[in-house]
């Protein structure tokens, strides 16, 4: 049992979270009750639990575990740890241990070549590439849509930034050989549904989307294997898209003549058809697409909501920004309720897909302020002042702005 005693062990009463196929750890771990958190929006409480191959984060739930990274985290660097990186699945039949010798990646339906690919078929028979990408998932922030909606009640933390290593989807097809006729290829993992009536995840990309050379079957991710709960031994990365195209412990790779309408494509993970996806507050929309790109965001990473700084002294102000791949150009702050705005300095260029840092310095009089950030992407595209409302809580993008005080 390693790092967790008998006493800690007894305290929590949850059943095995989860064991690791890869980093050493052997048999299924407990997550570890450290302590409770509260988020800033009704019914908040969370538990901090440790999982293998994770430090302390927020619990969303346990049976899957679904957990949140502490904002804070994204303070430490523009990539965010993988011992700190989110959690989420939606079936509790989650694979606890997988064999990377028995492990296979299978291609088939639509192709002139099935393919049965093994880890090291990945590792050794293709060009791999990398990419720095921002995985976030579509109800990240849902807990502070106003009128409250149902789904997983997420603050800010469902969202990271990695750099992925592995195998352009693109090359696998092309060496299974697409038919003619293809249209849309179809993402199955290795878990499942406890309840036979519940569909299993799977999720589809159309075929070109497929092929842009950037959708990547990752094995590592921050230069080492992805911890089991990020989808070890491989998983899609979709840049610049929703995480939940980013299917994890992918085995089965399938290319389709027909749009496929499964549950998770065809019901779930739909917002409205039109320019803002939102409605008015309580409304359906008329008519759904399937979620695609990220819309552009951006947080304050150094200052958390009631800070207090230093009166009428140069006082830093720092945080990301991202968007669905066009990439950031602009980040304004603004301490003055938004009345006037000023350009920061961008960071380091890591990707159109990745968070962008930006930093500036602020002098405040004595007193409340609020500080707000806004970001533009290189097509113009912004963030709007008041938040937009959707029936599934997806996309919440509004400007982010944090209340001090300086004395
Ligand atoms: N196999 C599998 N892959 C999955 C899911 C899942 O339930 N099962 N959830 C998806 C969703 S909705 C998100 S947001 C991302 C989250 O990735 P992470 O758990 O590595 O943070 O995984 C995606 N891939
Ligand atoms: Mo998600």
């Amino acid at each position: 049992m390693g790092v967790l005693n008998r006493r800690e062990l007894l305290k929590h009463t949850s059943v095995a979270a989860a064991a690791v196929g890869s980093a050493g750890i052997s048999g299924p771990l407990e997550a570890l009750a450290a302590e409770k958190i509260e988020l800033p929006f009704g019914n908040g409480e969370r538990e901090l639990v440790r999982y293998p191959q994770k430090r302390p984060l927020i619990q969303m739930t346990a049976r899957p575990p679904q957990l949140e990274t502490p904002f804070t985290v994204f303070n430490e660097g523009v990539i965010t740890s993988s011992d700190a990186f989110f959690v989420r699945y939606h079936l509790a039949d989650i694979p606890l241990r997988i064999d990377p010798e028995k492990f296979r990646v299978d291609v088939k339906g639509k192709v002139t070549t099935p393919l049965s690919l093994s880890l090291q078929d990945l590792k050794t028979s293709f060009e791999p590439i990398e990419i720095v990408a921002v995985n976030q998932c579509s109800g990240n922030s849902r807990g502070f849509f106003e009128p409250r909606v149902a789904g997983g009640q997420l603050a800010n933390g469902a969202m990271g930034n990695a750099r992925w290593r592995g195998v352009p989807l693109k090359a696998v097809l092309d060496k299974a050989g697409v038919m003619p006729g293809a249209k849309q290829v179809t993402f199955n993992g290795l878990d499942g549904p406890v309840m036979p009536e519940t569909p299993d995840f799977v999720k589809a990309l159309d075929l070109d989307h497929a092929r842009d050379g950037e959708v990547m079957i990752a094995y590592a991710m921050n230069g080492a294997d992805l911890p089991h709960l990020n989808g070890y031994p491989v998983r899609l990365v979709v840049p610049g898209y929703y995480g939940t195209y980013w299917v994890k412990h992918l085995n089965e790779i399938t290319v389709i003549d027909a749009i496929y309408d499964g549950f998770w494509m065809k019901s779930a993970y739909r917002i409205p058809n039109n320019a803002c996806a939102c409605t008015p507050p309580g409304q359906a929309p008329a008519a759904t697409v399937p979620i695609n790109r990220f819309d552009v965001r951006s947080f304050i990473t150094n200052l958390q909501e009631g800070a207090s700084v230093k009166a009428n002294a140069d006082t830093p102000v720092k945080g990301i920004a991202f968007d669905g791949g066009y990439g950031i150009t602009d980040v304004l702050l603004s301490s003055d309720s938004g009345k006037t705005w000023t350009q920061t300095n961008l960071g380091q260029d890591l990707g159109k897909y990745s968070f962008r840092e930006w930093q500036t310095t602020v002098r405040l009089p004595p007193g409340s302020h609020n500080l707000s950030v806004r970001a533009i992407n290189r097509i113009g595209q912004s963030q709007p002042i008041e938040p937009l409302w959707n029936p599934a809580g997806y996309m919440r993008n509004v400007v982010e702005t944090v209340r001090i005080r300086a004395a």
